[in-house]
């Protein structure tokens, strides 16, 4: 069967089956998102220094569907002059990791701003987003469910898939269920394009 990759095909369909998925993660600098991946990476914690540029790390799914699963994770620097770079990592992603500062109420609206910003911009159109609440571990983190009103992610539609994972790097806790919540919605999403694509045909 010699599939044509045409036009308007996602990158998705044609992944062959033991290619990583390709992941991007985003979020506000310092809200945890290099501790993240250098805890799914080493399973241990690193301390870290600011992000200036990018880390990138071939991490596998440990929990649920996604044991085995190859993910390669971008680690795009959060600080403000770095933001408009996100732009040229979620061309092509697979799925996006959102990581917050579960106690930073401060910056919430920044974050929330942030994240539909990327929600938003065309490329990423239908891209699944896992939302890790990170912080969990500190007093006065927002639960899930706050953090799901507070960033107003039903505002997103019905476009894209989301999910919120709380999660505490340092720790480890919730980074494998996150994962696997997401690669869950890759799958959801993978079934969805295919199920519309036989529709139109
Ligand atoms: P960034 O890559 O998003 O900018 P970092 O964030 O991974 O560099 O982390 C920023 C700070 O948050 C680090 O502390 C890190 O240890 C801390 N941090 C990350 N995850 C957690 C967590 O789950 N709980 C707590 N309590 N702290 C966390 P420093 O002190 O090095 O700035
Ligand atoms: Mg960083």
């Amino acid at each position: 069967m010699g599939a044509t990759v045409g036009k308007g095909v996602s990158l998705l369909e044609n992944l062959p089956p033991n290619q990583s998925l390709h992941i991007v993660m985003l979020g506000l600098d310092s809200a945890g998102k290099t501790t993240v991946l250098y805890r799914l990476k080493f399973d241990q914690y690193l301390s870290t220094v600011p992000t200036i540029g990018f880390n990138c790390e071939k991490i596998k799914g440990t929990t649920g569907r996604a044991k085995g699963t190859s993910f390669l994770i971008w680690d795009v620097g959060g600080q403000d002059k770095l933001r408009p770079l996100w732009r040229s990592y979620t061309r092509c992603t697979d799925g996006i990791v959102f990581v917050l500062d579960s106690v930073d109420v401060e910056r919430l609206e920044e974050a929330r701003m942030e994240l539909f910003r990327t929600a938003r911009s065309p490329e990423n159109s239908g891209v699944p987003i896992l939302v890790l609440a990170n912080k969990q571990d500190l007093p006065g983190a927002k639960d899930p469910s706050d953090i799901e009103r507070l960033l107003g992610l039903n505002d997103l539609g019905p476009n894209h898939l989301w999910h919120v994972q709380p999660a505490c790097a340092i720790i480890g806790e919730g980074l494998a269920e996150g994962l696997d919540a997401l690669y869950e919605m890759i799958l959801k999403r993978k079934r969805l394009l295919k199920q519309s694509k036989k529709k139109t045909r």
